[in-house]
């Protein structure tokens, strides 16, 4: 008899950060968990699955992981955008789970097999003057990776995503009942971060692979001269140069530079990767397997991408959940366009409400060899950590008009 889904519950919980889990759970007593974090939105996409996903779920075949897919993305007519996508991918994410946990065996298995050995990782060195930035890449390299991302803070401005003036790291969303706004000016930024990478540069040497993220605030001009004059820093890549809805001015980039061009992180389907990809006007596409309808949808985003010589290069950030980083790393590791997995670390707490079979070491990480998707929920721990509303932050020029963050 085929097995049927018998329970379907949502689990909000907070231990450093929100995060917002899918349970499913069959009649023969697997257990599939999913994530749908979107990140100051989180109540938005659980009140989606609570009200309108849940309730189809019951008496499903949990094998029947593509129609489930297309039921949820078909049948709701208003298809795509982050919430209903984020929604899809943890229904996804969970049915993956139960059917890697029905075969008894890992996820990466069942998507063919491992094409490599270890999934290559890069993390984040942040901070606001150059001594302690080169401080905290040597810092990352100590803890074996081979790939690190640079971001400091800029002469005159007060605030620059990405770096805190008080102390080295990076964690933008503050709790709070509404956003904390930021300034922002392009004009300091553009003078100021040639140097730094050029010096971070200096200081490592030619081997480390090093990235920088400018967040969706550039022109397509502005992104075409920092992607030259970034050239000597022989950046691995230079991401989210300008934003993304025009795909059209990534062409006026492209024609400029040979900086290597990632975007993606805040796309949710094929639909929104098709042109930059078929155009081959970046390199690595940065899908997220929580916001982009879960491994199912991933897997057709990396098929397109590989015949246009685009790497996958799934983000990472601490705002996807443990369960969904997992399921990334299960897909880098079975992925053969595959680039590299943003990494940037947990909360203990996190790594305690959500036990994981997969590891990090020497700048890679692997899945591991527990059945499905090796990240389990230790919901008892998760009770003791509600909901608390928090926000990324909201940019304003230094003229007070809105820009993005
Ligand atoms: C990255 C990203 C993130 C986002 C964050 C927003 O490259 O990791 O830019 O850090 O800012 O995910 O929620
Ligand atoms: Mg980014």
């Amino acid at each position: 008899m085929t097995d049927r889904i018998i329970a379907a519950e949502v689990i909000l919980t907070s231990p450093g950060r929100n995060y917002v889990t899918l349970k499913l759970q069959t009649a023969d007593g697997l257990v599939g968990y999913g994530d749908a974090t979107v990140n100051g939105r989180e109540l938005a996409v659980a009140s989606y699955l609570r009200d309108h996903v849940v309730p189809l779920l019951t008496g499903l075949d949990p094998a029947r992981i593509e129609d489930t897919w297309q039921y949820l993305y078909r049948g709701a007519y208003w298809r795509r955008g982050p919430i209903t996508m984020a929604a899809i991918s943890a229904v996804d994410l969970a049915l993956w789970d139960i059917k890697g946990k029905a075969a008894g065996m890992p996820v990466y298995q069942l998507l063919g097999g491992a094409v490599r050995d270890r999934v290559l990782a890069y993390t984040h060195a942040s901070a606001w003057e150059l001594p302690e930035l080169l401080d905290e890449v040597d810092a990352r390299r100590e803890e074996g990776f081979r790939a690190v991302r640079a971001q400091s803070g800029v002469p005159g401005l007060e605030t620059v995503y990405g770096v805190h003036r008080e102390a080295a790291g990076y964690e933008p969303a503050k709790r709070g009942a509404a956003p904390v706004v930021e300034s922002w000016d392009t004009d300091s930024y553009l003078r100021h971060v040639p140097s730094v990478l050029a010096a971070v540069r200096e200081h490592v040497g030619p081997e480390l692979a090093l990235l920088h993220d400018a967040h969706h605030r550039l022109t397509p001009q502005q992104a075409a001269r920092l992607g030259k004059a970034l050239e000597p820093a022989d950046l691995f890549w230079l991401e989210d140069v300008t934003p993304a809805e025009n795909q059209d001015a990534l062409r006026l980039v492209r024609q400029h530079t040979t900086t290597p061009l990632a975007i993606g992180e805040v796309f949710n389907s094929i639909y929104d990767c098709k042109d930059l990809i078929t155009g081959q006007l970046i390199d690595y596409i940065r899908v997220a397997v929580a916001h982009a309808g879960g491994i199912s949808h991933l897997r057709s985003i990396f098929a397109l991408a590989a015949v246009y010589q685009v790497k996958a290069a799934p983000h990472g950030p601490s705002d996807v959940s443990p369960v969904s980083f997992g399921a990334s790393v299960h897909l880098g590791l079975s992925t053969h366009n595959f680039g590299i997995q943003e990494y940037m670390g947990y909360d203990a707490l996190a790594h305690e409400v959500f036990p994981h079979a997969w590891s990090f070491s020497d700048g890679y990480l692997h899945p591991g060899e527990a059945p499905g998707l090796g990240v389990e929920v230790d919901e008892a721990l998760a009770a003791k950590f509600p909901y608390e509303p928090a926000y990324l932050p909201v940019a304003r020029r230094l003229d007070g008009s809105v820009t993005d963050w």
